[in-house]
């Protein structure tokens, strides 16, 4: 079954994700944003018009939003931040959707941490 695979797939190994590859352009992307401590690129499978994964270029622990310390919280505030000048930048600031899938119930199947930017479009909600 659909859901069953994709919680067996997801779990936090610490083991390095597919994410290190784009940050060291090593695999290509649509790269949206970049500053030296962020990356936003367009995602692969886009759930929307406007669909950017923005991530922290060092991992530094952050496999996901739950194992977040005191020493990552300047981190968050700049990838926060950050959300909001992208989504000037693509012109969706009137209306657009900030997501973090923490953990296998959330479905989140790669473990960087990663903000998604959703716009362009009417979003439902409550989301599935
Ligand atoms: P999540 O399910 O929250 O872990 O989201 C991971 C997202 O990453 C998913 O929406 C698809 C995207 N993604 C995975 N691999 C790649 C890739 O190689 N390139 C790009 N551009 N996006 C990817």
């Amino acid at each position: 079954e659909e859901n069953a695979l994709s919680v067996a797939a997801s779990v936090d190994t610490g083991a390095p994700t597919i994410f290190d590859k784009i940050i060291k352009k090593e695999i290509p992307s649509t790269v949206v944003y970049e500053d030296d401590k962020v990356l936003a690129f367009r995602d692969i499978s886009p759930q929307a018009p406007v669909h950017i994964v923005l991530i922290p270029k060092i991992r530094d622990g952050l496999t996901q939003l739950s194992k977040a310390d005191e020493r990552h919280k300047d981190i968050l505030g700049h990838l926060m931040y950050t959300t909001g000048v992208i989504a000037k930048q693509e012109g969706i600031e009137e209306g657009y959707r900030v997501v973090i899938n923490n953990g296998p119930t959330a479905c989140q199947s790669v473990y960087h941490l990663h903000l998604h930017i959703l716009g362009g479009r009417q979003l439902k909600w409550p989301p599935g």
